[in-house]
């Protein structure tokens, strides 16, 4: 195991630090301080070529304010908040409205674009980097000192934990989540419209145009493009004319998941590459970046276009109309708010 780290100044006068782990097999993860953000995670395929399959910026100083979270963290909440609003023990909290009138995956300013600090460790486990923030009481309108800590862990088995934790001084609502857009081709030389998808889900949460929850359930019975259950390609539903794919423009919809362990694989025959998702949250957003800024370009020197990433972000529930399922963002006070989600490299 190895472990390297550079600062870079930014224009604005920012320092940030960036970190690569490797492991003994030459699996690679790069992260940033900033928004504890993965941007190369570098596994072979099966002709032993290592390549990055997560997209990233070539310019790093996108990561400072870009709306695509591109591996980062976004918080204080990820996902969506209706109205921009939220009543906590009798008391109605306002978010910045950023998405339609709602608010999304943490307002404004996102834990996405806040720099962590973050320490750099190898132990028994693997090379570890452990990011924390303290997210003052009030910041972007959430109640509560909220530290938070995530710790990436590269194995030797060519896996990827990532343990979120987090603890407030006063009862607030936290979900985190990682915003990686995967691709197994390989330095995005393909869409991944030709990869193949399997959903450990048998319902995903029923929205309204703007991918607000409802508070009901739709099941992919009812749904097949949503049916994920036996792999399909990404590619195979995408385009249907079905109302709620729609919604999002193709996939961007919250999968009620089965039970903890097994959440989502993703395939790519041509370069051999797959990848197992496990966690113990209880939902998992599926999105295939479903639009994209042409002007940005990739560290593989090629402008960003639609579906050319998969994004499998593991997490809770979004709060829906008239705050539905916001108990299940709660975080009382002296309680401790726990995620963890594996991401593990193969060969098919
Ligand atoms: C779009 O609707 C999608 C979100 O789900 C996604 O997280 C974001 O782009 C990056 O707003």
């Amino acid at each position: 195991m190895k472990i390297q780290e550079s600062k870079v100044t930014f224009k604005s006068g920012r320092v940030i630090t960036k970190y690569a782990l490797t492991n003994n097999n030459g699996m690679q993860v790069e992260l940033i301080s900033l928004g504890a953000t993965l941007t190369k995670i570098i596994v072979p395929d099966a002709a032993g070529n290592f390549e990055n399959v997560i997209l990233d910026w070539q310019d790093l100083e996108v990561y400072e304010s870009h709306p695509g979270y591109f591996g980062a963290v976004p918080g204080r909440t990820a996902g969506r908040i209706w109205n921009g609003q939220v009543t906590i023990n009798n008391e109605t909290y306002y978010f910045y409205k950023n998405n339609n009138g709602n608010t999304l995956h943490g307002g404004k300013v996102s834990f996405a674009h806040r720099n962590f600090d973050c320490q750099a460790v190898i132990d028994q486990e693997g090379a570890k980097l452990v990011c924390s923030y303290l997210s003052p009481d009030g910041e972007e309108g959430y109640p509560g000192n909220l530290q938070v800590k995530v710790t990436y862990i590269l194995k030797e088995d060519n896996s990827l934990t990532i343990d979120y934790e987090a603890t407030t001084d006063k009862d607030t609502i936290v979900n985190l989540t990682n915003h990686a857009y995967f691709n197994l081709s390989g330095d995005a030389k393909r869409s991944v419209l030709e990869q193949e998808v399997y959903l450990n889900s048998d319902e995903i949460f029923a929205t309204d145009e703007n991918l607000i929850p409802k508070g009901t359930m739709i099941s992919v019975d009812d749904m097949p493009e949503f049916d994920f259950r036996v792999p399909k390609t990404i590619g195979q539903d995408i385009n249907s004319n079905n109302e709620v794919l729609r919604y999002g423009n193709g996939y961007d919809h919250v999968y009620k998941l089965k039970d903890k362990g097994v959440a989502a694989k993703l395939f790519d025959s041509i370069s051999g590459r797959c990848m197992t998702v496990t966690t113990d949250a209880p939902c998992v957003v599926v999105y295939t970046m479903n639009g994209a800024d042409s002007s940005l370009m990739h560290s593989n020197g090629k402008s960003s276009k639609p579906n050319y990433g998969v994004c499998f972000e593991t997490q809770r529930p979004a709060i829906g109309y008239e705050e539905v399922f916001k108990d299940l963002v709660l975080l009382k006070k002296d309680d401790v708010y726990t995620q963890t989600t594996t991401f593990k490299f193969g060969i098919l």
